[in-house]
């Protein structure tokens, strides 16, 4: 036999995983929806295959096989029925907790449910044949090549997660004749580490903390943080959404958001990422060698594509360990305090927007309120500023919608009513949930600022994709012009007939005469709405000056050549080096 493996990327990334993990035991049944996998597993001395014509056989074998070498064992299969035969094995395999993989090769899962033979719908499994299902489609780009690795990294893991039991992949193959592959690739594998575990050792190199929306931290897991960071000169990346108030915190997205001469901060050996999701985008583009996530839920969640660890354990058990007896030298820290100073010093003077009265109010929040922020524009302008340490701050970031912002607000507001809740979020957020406002039980501690900007300015901020329609993106991206288009009337009444206090502003001047009387640390009498009137325009030119805080006068002069010469030949030229090859040519 002169062939190799397939040319099929989605199967060599199986099989190269397969290796990797040292799974080599294999009963392959025949069909012709899995030769490229079996064929290629055949050519491989590494693979130690067994034949089974019969199907439920098969999947019985690889129980007294598993059982009895104490090794995770391989089934192989095609369309038609054959994948039916396995249920009985399989429910044994469930019950008996035993590491069964069970591939399925099927034709495209297009075909599915279009009387084509030998097609049949995998889509639902019954719940005792497997801990874990999972379809691999054809790889057609880099991404679907992220998720392949992804999903089999998941089904391997799956095979002994608490106490193991049978997985089954669902393999979809094109057929392909061409057996020439002659080196499998290099793959990413991604481990758990439970408190049972051997723990890794933590690379040489930096070391810092992501945090993505959390819960609200103890005294003792801060503690457990900072003591990690101090003996490993790391930081915490935060945004508002992080809750982690000790001393490494950095607040990373006016420096991440800088387009032009970015301060330069150390390269990131080891990430740890704890958290759930995070709505500061500009920090999620940061780039790491290797990603470990401690989190409880164990689940591989490779937000930066970089994931070689879960660690499924609280966090501070994951930081204790960690922890040396050394204490570091904090330098990283205070390279991204001045990264973050540096950048501060340079914003320039900010048009009337969200993020000009996030600089304003950001510092003047009283001490122990708590902050509640829109998603997406609000919260990415109130990101660039810090609150004060006993201020926590939240976003819907969970689901990210605009429908319940103000009822989440009120809804915390509940819980201690002696304490102070503002609300910050633009208008389709605050009419899209304005009923909540005539709930009875919102409380005098309520204290919400309505940013109307007549619009989703998301969408006509200059960054945005829906930019490229200028004001056509009004009409039904950014969704202009309704709920009384900016009435200075309609919140006004509402508000105030609802026993709101109401004040509002238009201007700089008229937000400097008011907005003391909204951060009043006192408790007042009634709840309050400060509506404040933006222009999109405005909105988006904020959004543009903060992030080229660090622009040169050569950086001014480059984008000008750029924006003529772009005139001159047409778009696709973004640099001058792409025009000098153009004139050239
Ligand atoms: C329920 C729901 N529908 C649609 C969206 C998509 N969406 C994201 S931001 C946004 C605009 C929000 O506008 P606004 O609340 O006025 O805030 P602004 O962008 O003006 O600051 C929309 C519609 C969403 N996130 N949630």
């Amino acid at each position: 036999m002169n062939t190799f493996y397939t040319s099929e990327r989605h199967v060599l990334l199986l099989i190269a995983l397969l290796k990797a993990k040292g799974i080599h035991k294999v009963i392959a049944s025949p069909g012709t929806t899995n030769i490229t996998f079996v064929a290629s597993l055949q050519q491989d001395p590494f693979f130690d295959i067994y034949s089974a014509a019969d199907e439920r056989s098969a999947a019985y074998m690889a129980c007294g096989l598993a059982a009895e070498s104490g090794e995770p064992v391989v089934l192989s299969c095609t369309g038609a029925t054959a994948s039916r035969n396995y249920l009985p094995g399989l429910t044994e395999a469930y019950y008996k907790k035993l590491p069964i993989l069970a591939v399925t090769s099927v034709q495209s899962m297009a075909n599915v449910g279009h009387i084509i033979p030998q097609v049949i719908d995998r889509s639902v499994v019954a719940k005792d044949v497997a801990r874990l299902s999972v379809c691999l489609p054809v790889v057609k780009d880099e991404n679907d090549a992220w998720a392949c690795e992804l999903k089999v990294n998941q089904a391997l893991l799956a095979l002994k997660r608490h106490g193991g039991g049978p997985v089954h992949i669902n393999l979809e193959t094109f057929y392909s004749r061409d057996f020439s592959v002659k080196q499998l690739p290099e793959v990413r594998v991604i481990d758990r580490i439970t408190f049972h575990d051997e723990f890794p050792v933590l690379p040489d190199g930096h070391v810092a903390v992501f945090v993505g929306s959390h819960k609200v931290w103890t005294k003792d897991e801060t503690e457990a943080l900072d003591k990690f960071c101090a003996s490993h000169n790391a930081v915490v990346f935060c945004d508002h959404t992080s809750g982690y108030k000790g001393k490494y915190r950095f607040l990373s997205a006016l420096v991440k958001a800088q387009t032009y001469n970015q301060p330069i901060l150390p390269e990131i050996e080891t990430l740890i990422h704890i958290g759930d999701v995070s709505g500061d985008y500009y920090t999620l583009g940061i780039s790491a060698k290797q990603v470990w996530r401690v989190s409880e839920d164990g689940e591989l969640r490779d937000t930066f594509r970089k994931l070689r660890y879960v660690f499924e354990m609280p966090e501070s058990a994951f930081f204790a360990h960690y922890t040396d007896s050394e204490v570091g030298d904090d330098s990283y820290l205070a390279l991204c305090k001045k990264a973050y100073e540096d950048v501060y010093s340079h914003i320039p003077e900010l048009p009337f927007s969200n993020i000009w009265m996030a600089r304003q109010l950001a510092p003047c929040l009283p001490e122990n309120s708590v902050l509640h922020l829109g998603i997406l524009n609000t919260l990415r302008s109130w990101n660039f500023f810090e609150i004060p340490a006993s201020v926590l701050s939240y976003s819907n970031v969970g689901g990210f919608g605009i429908d319940g912002d103000m009822s989440s607000l009120i809804g915390a507001s509940l819980a201690n009513p002696e304490k102070l809740y503002f609300g910050v979020l633009g208008d389709l957020a605050f009419f899209y949930d304005m009923n909540v406002m005539g709930n009875h039980h919102v409380g005098r501690n309520v204290r919400i600022m309505l940013v109307n900007n007549g619009r989703g300015t998301e969408f006509r901020n200059y960054n945005h994709m829906a930019n490229m329609f200028g004001a056509d993106a009004d009409a039904y991206m950014a969704a202009a012009g309704h709920y009384g288009n900016k009435s200075k009337d309609l919140v006004k009444h509402y508000a105030e007939d609802l026993g709101f206090e109401y004040m509002s502003a238009s201007s700089k001047d008229e937000f400097n005469l008011v907005y003391q009387r909204f951060v009043t640390a006192d408790m007042t009498n009634k709840p309050m709405l400060f509506e404040v009137f933006t222009d999109s325009k405005d909105e988006s030119d904020a959004l543009l000056v903060i992030s080229t805080c660090l622009k040169t006068d050569k950086d001014v002069k480059h984008e000008k050549m750029v924006e003529t010469a772009k005139k001159v030949l047409g778009e696709g030229y973004k640099t001058v080096s792409d025009i000098y090859h153009k004139l050239k040519s």
